[in-house]
């Protein structure tokens, strides 16, 4: 499946040039763009020559290779295939200067990456064990352990000396 992944339709100082468009492949193979189209809100239209994209890929169209002016405003991009099918949308309200307009999906990912990531901050960090009375009788079990086996250790080191 092809989705129209994010867009920059307001870039830092002058739009002209610098606006992009960011298709995302996640299928497992390779997919020709030959004669799919994006239209924006206005009706204006980009017709794609031979671009492939590679499974698992992204490829950016810049405003040089699509002509299409992105709206700061409320925009519509929609993707078609070859046969006029409608793939994916990526609308927006408005763009702020310099902001990479993510569609929703990818926001869901980004979401659920930052989650595990910081729940695995937190297992690791020595709040949760510091504020976990229960392990303690076990630690100092095992200090205790320790304690015990240098002790005796060195006990038997001075016994087997004496001999
Ligand atoms: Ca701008
Ligand atoms: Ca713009």
């Amino acid at each position: 499946m092809i989705y129209i992944k994010s867009a920059l339709p307001n870039p830092t100082g002058p739009d002209a040039e610098g606006e992009w468009i960011r298709l995302f492949n996640d299928g497992t193979t390779d997919a020709s763009l030959k004669s799919w189209v994006i239209k924006d809100t206005s009706g204006k239209k980009f017709i794609f020559g031979g671009d492939t994209i590679k499974s698992g890929e992204e490829l950016q169209l810049n405003y040089s290779d699509t002509k299409l002016s992105l709206n700061n405003g409320a925009e519509t991009l929609t993707l078609y295939d070859d046969k006029g099918t409608e793939i994916d949308r990526l609308q927006y309200a408005s763009a702020s200067e310099g902001e990479t307009i993510l569609a929703p999906r990818f926001q869901i990912i980004k979401e659920i990456q930052a989650d595990s990531a910081s729940a695995l901050n937190q297992i690791t960090s020595s709040k949760i064990i510091g504020g976990n009375y229960e392990l303690w009788p076990l630690l100092l079990g095992l200090i205790l352990a320790i304690l015990a086996g240098f002790i005796g250790g060195a006990f038997y080191k001075r016994i087997r000396e004496e001999l």
